[in-house]
C-alpha cells in the first residue's frame, strides 16, 4: 500500500476522492434494454438471456419452481445450512427490534396524532451472479422485507446457486426468477406476464444493474440507494494486530478490482507492519488478482493526532469503518459519517457482512454523509394519522384560521370556521 505521510488538509479532498464513474455510456447501453423489456415482456427477457448470458430459458422457464427451491436444501452441507440459519436468526433478532410501537401523541387537548408503519406491498430484490454467489445478501434484504410484512417479495438472480434458493425460502421470498442484469431491473420495474411489477427495488449489481436502477428511479421507481464499489476504512493504532488489519483490508479488497480500502493511523510502525504482512496474506488468496488490483489504488495515510484521524474519517464517510484502536468505545461517538462501524481487534467487517445481525447493504461513495444502510425502515412507509375531537378543533382551529388567512387560502380557513360555527350553534356561549 502506498503510504502518504502527514498530508496537508487542503489535499484531503483529492486524496480521499473515489474514482469518478462515467455513467453516460453505460446508461446509453442500458436504456434500450429497459425499453425492450417494457414492450416485449417475457419474450424480451428470454431473448436477452440468450443474447447476454447465452442461456436458453425456453424450456426451464423464467420462474424457479417451488420444487427446485425445495431441492436446494439437499445440495447444501449441514454445516452451511446451520450457518445460514444462525445468521438468519441473528439478522432477524437485530432487525426485529427496529419495530417501534405506535405512540399516540396529544399535541393539544383533543388533538391526537400518530404514525403507522406499513410494509411496502411489493418489493423486488436483485442478487447478482458473477464470481461470488451472494446468498448473504438474500438474508440482508429478505429478513427486513419479511419482518415489514411485504406481501410480494420478488427475487431476480442469474445464479442458480442452491444457497441462494435456500436463503430465499428462509426469508419467505414469494417468487424467484432466473433473470440477471439490467433486464431484471426492468422486469421488476415494469412487470411482465410472469414477473410482478414491484414498488421498490433493492440489491447490489454491476454497473449495468446500477445504471438500470438509476434510470428506473428517474421514472419514479423507489430504490434502496445509489450504489458504488464497496469500501472499508480502518483506523488503527499500536494496540491493533497488524495481521488482523491486513486481513480486514484484504477481505474488502477481494470483492473486486474497484474496491476501495483505506488505512489511517498515527503510528508509522503499525502501517509498516501491515504493509509487511499484506503480500504474504495476499499470495494465499484464491481471488488474489482482484485483491491485488484493489490494493494498487489504495492508500495508508499517516496523521499526527487522533483528532486529525477522526476528521479525515468523517470527511471520507466510509461504507465500513473499523476502529482498531485502544479507546474505540470512547471514540465511536465522534464518528458522524460512516455506514457501519466495527469496534476493537475482534470485530472484523466479515462479521457484519454475514452474521452478527447488522445489515451489509450500506451507503458507499461518500453517501454515508446523508444516507443510512438498509434496515426495517427501508421496507415500510410511515403513514401519519390524526383524530381531532370537538374540543380539539376549538383548540387548534383558531391557529389554523389565522395561518390560512395570512396565506390567503380562505377555503382552508372556512373548513375550520364552519366546524367552529356548528359547535357554537349546538353550544352557544
Ligand atoms: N462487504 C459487502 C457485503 C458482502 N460481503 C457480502 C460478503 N458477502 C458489501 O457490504
Ligand atoms: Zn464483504
Amino acid at each position: 500500500m502506498k503510504i502518504i505521510s502527514f498530508p496537508e488538509r487542503a489535499t484531503w479532498p483529492a486524496l480521499l476522492a473515489r474514482p469518478v464513474q462515467s455513467t453516460e455510456q453505460i446508461e446509453a447501453a442500458v436504456a434500450p434494454i429497459l425499453a425492450q423489456v417494457r414492450q416485449g415482456g417475457d419474450a424480451a427477457l428470454i431473448e436477452l438471456a440468450q443474447k447476454f448470458d447465452k442461456t436458453d430459458l425456453t424450456t426451464s422457464g423464467l420462474a424457479v419452481s417451488v420444487a427446485e427451491l425445495d431441492q436446494a436444501e439437499a445440495q447444501l452441507s449441514p454445516e452451511l445450512k446451520d450457518a445460514i440459519r444462525q445468521a438468519y436468526q441473528n439478522i432477524r433478532t437485530f432487525h426485529e427490534r427496529q419495530k417501534q410501537p405506535i405512540e399516540k401523541i396529544e399535541t393539544m387537548p383533543g388533538v391526537v396524532c400518530w404514525r403507522r408503519s406499513v410494509g411496502i406491498e411489493k418489493v423486488g430484490l436483485y442478487i447478482p451472479g458473477g464470481t461470488a454467489p451472494l446468498f448473504s445478501t438474500v438474508l440482508m434484504l429478505g429478513v427486513p422485507a419479511q419482518l415489514a410484512g411485504c406481501n410480494e417479495i420478488v427475487l431476480c438472480t442469474p445464479s442458480n446457486h442452491p444457497a441462494i434458493y435456500f436463503a430465499a425460502k428462509l426469508v419467505g421470498v414469494t417468487k424467484v426468477f432466473r433473470i440477471g442484469g439490467a433486464q431484471a431491473i426492468a422486469a421488476m420495474a415494469y412487470g411482465t406476464e410472469s414477473v410482478p411489477q414491484v414498488y421498490k427495488i433493492f440489491g447490489p449489481g454491476n454497473q449495468y444493474v446500477t445504471a438500470a436502477k438509476m434510470l428506473v428511479a428517474k421514472e419514479g421507481m423507489a430504490i434502496d440507494m445509489p450504489a458504488g464499489p464497496s469500501e472499508v476504512a480502518i483506523y488503527a493504532d499500536d494496540t491493533a494486530v497488524p495481521a488482523f488489519v491486513a486481513a480486514d483490508l484484504l477481505s474488502q479488497a477481494e470483492h473486486g478490482a474497484d474496491s476501495q480500502v483505506l488505512l489511517v493511523s498515527t503510528s508509522k510502525r503499525l502501517v509498516e507492519l501491515v504493509n509487511l504482512t499484506l503480500p504474504t496474506q495476499l499470495s494465499k488468496l484464491p481471488r488474489k488478482d482482484l485483491a491485488a488490483k484493489a490494493l494498487e489504488n489504495s492508500k495508508a495515510v499517516l496523521v499526527e493526532t487522533q483528532a486529525e484521524a477522526i476528521d479525515l474519517l468523517n470527511t471520507y464517510a466510509a461504507e465500513h469503518l473499523i476502529l482498531s484502536i485502544g479507546n474505540a468505545e470512547n471514540v465511536v461517538d465522534q464518528i458522524i459519517n460512516a455506514g457501519s462501524i466495527f469496534l476493537g481487534n475482534y470485530t472484523p467487517e466479515s462479521a457484519g457482512d454475514y452474521a452478527s445481525g447488522t445489515n451489509h447493504t450500506l451507503p458507499t461513495n461518500g453517501f454515508a454523509r446523508a444516507y443510512s444502510g438498509v434496515s426495517l425502515d427501508s421496507f415500510v412507509k410511515k403513514i401519519t394519522v390524526q383524530h381531532i375531537t370537538p374540543e380539539g378543533i376549538q383548540h387548534v382551529g383558531p391557529v389554523v384560521e389565522a395561518m390560512a388567512e395570512a396565506e390567503s387560502l380562505i377555503a382552508h380557513k372556512r373548513a375550520v370556521s364552519l366546524r367552529l360555527a356548528s359547535l357554537n350553534e349546538i353550544n352557544p356561549a
